[in-house]
């Protein structure tokens, strides 16, 4: 159906029909990395974090609801957070336990986020929600998209009080079961944003700047500032000025369902993958204040007829949704293990297995080619950057995937010492002959 309206649209002489020549095939770039297994959770991974002062532990995220330690290889056998009962998550579809941050200040005692952690969650609707649309009330919707701050014991192997070791920053129902969005991370400027997708019904949400669907958002989650009194708002968000209708806590627009979201460590740039309706896959660089297109544009592609004189950022790349089914944005490759990857922004899709990849700065996407190795057989859910930057596929049956260079092959290896040995023989030859002893042995 919304292919036959975008037809129609094109037909109709609309401008901007222009993503004719989206391949549906990607690229093999040329690049070549090996994938290892790490370790294996039980579940949907789809998130990863690390506390602020222990490079060396992995907390990983599961949809169903549970975040598991993981170090050296072996997953804790108590998790650190398991909301898997008497919490209200609903885990179904797209709904679940979807994102995961610590405050930077996590292990520094004196800081406002000293042990304090967020996440983002999909739950029961319970009273009433701070963000909703008004034709469903405060009190409707299908769920509640829940961001909470967790403040427990810094060296407490779990969080043992569940039922009270959180606090709701904001409630947002959900219109629709799906477009949930939850990236959950802290920008370079310790603020913490969040991606909210755009609730699936009815459409235009994401461009109603008196809506939280459809945006990022930039909050400080420990301040209070009159507005709110449960988070603060940044005086320097793009609609905070005095009298500024949107939303104060609007960081950027126009999006549909941003599922997965990362800061480039280098600089700051924030990038995201945006899923799409039918078409088209997006990679945009969010900047404050930007509008995205959604829903008049699906990547380049007009998807319904925007008002006049409208305009909105492009994406920094885009792919059919042709073989595809939905971007997990990654990260920019800042590690040092493959130099050659080094500043391209890296990527997949959860049903593929592929690996994708491009310039930071956009354009042409290429496939990762991965070595004879473990098979990535399962889709990927979600990226993870470690402490040196290297990066790990979340999949969804829960294995944390590293990549890495290629070693050298141990074929050429072999070959090399079957030469030196070969070369050792003749040597030793060689000096028979000249000694006249060969003909002794
Ligand atoms: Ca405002
Ligand atoms: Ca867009």
């Amino acid at each position: 159906m919304h292919r036959a309206s975008f037809a129609v649209l094109c037909l109709a002489g609309v401008t901007a029909c222009s993503h004719g020549q989206l391949p549906t095939n990607i690229a093999a770039g040329t690049i070549t990395v090996r994938t290892s297994l790490v370790a294996t959770v039980q579940g949907a991974a789809l998130d990863m974090a690390l506390r602020p002062d222990d490079p060396s532990r992995f907390f990983v995220a599961t949809k169903d609801g549970v975040i598991h330690m993981v170090s050296d290889g072996t997953v804790a056998q108590q998790p650190f957070l398991s909301l898997t009962s008497g919490f209200g998550l609903i885990a179904s579809g797209e709904r679940g336990l979807l994102g995961m941050s610590f405050h930077p200040g996590f292990n520094t005692p004196g800081s406002p986020g000293f042990g304090k952690f967020y996440t983002y969650t999909s739950e029961v609707r319970v009273g009433s929600a701070e963000f909703f649309l008004p034709a469903n009330g405060p009190t409707g919707g299908s769920h509640h998209n829940v961001v909470r701050e967790w403040t427990v014991d810094p060296n407490a192997a779990s969080v043992s009080n569940v039922g009270t070791a959180s606090r709701v920053l904001f409630r947002s129902a959900n219109p629709a079961s799906n477009h949930n969005a939850g990236a959950i991370k802290f920008g370079p400027d310790g603020m913490l944003y969040v991606s909210l997708g755009d609730g699936a019904l009815p459409r235009g949400s994401a461009q109603d700047l008196s809506l939280i669907l459809g945006k990022v958002i930039r909050i400080d989650p420990t301040a209070a500032n009159p507005a709110n009194g449960r988070y603060g708002i940044p005086a320097d968000n793009p609609f905070a000025a005095d009298g500024d209708p949107g939303l104060d806590e609007i960081y950027a627009y126009g999006l549909r369902n941003p599922f997965r979201m990362s800061f480039d460590r280098l600089n700051g740039d924030l990038y995201l993958g945006d899923v799409g309706e039918g078409l088209i896959e997006e990679v945009d660089k969010i900047t404050a204040g930007g509008n995205y297109g959604w829903p008049y544009f699906e990547g380049t592609s007009l998807w319904s007829i925007p008002p006049a004189g409208f305009s909105s950022i492009n994406p920094l790349a885009q792919y059919s949704r042709a073989g595809a089914a939905s971007i997990i944005g990654g990260f920019v490759y800042r590690g040092s293990d493959i130099p050659e990857l080094y500043g391209k922004y890296v990527f997949a899709d959860a049903y593929l297995t592929q690996l994708r990849y491009m310039e930071a700065t956009g354009g042409q996407i290429y496939e990762l080619n991965v070595a004879p190795g473990p098979v990535l057989t399962n889709g990927i859910y979600g990226w993870g950057e470690d402490a040196s930057g290297e990066l790990y596929a979340l999949r969804s049956n829960g294995s944390i995937v590293r990549i890495s260079a290629v070693p050298e092959p141990a074929g050429t290896l072999i070959m090399l010492g079957a030469i030196r040995c070969v070369c050792a023989r003749r040597r030793q030859i060689d000096s028979r002959i000249d000694s006249g002893r060969l003909h002794s042995t």
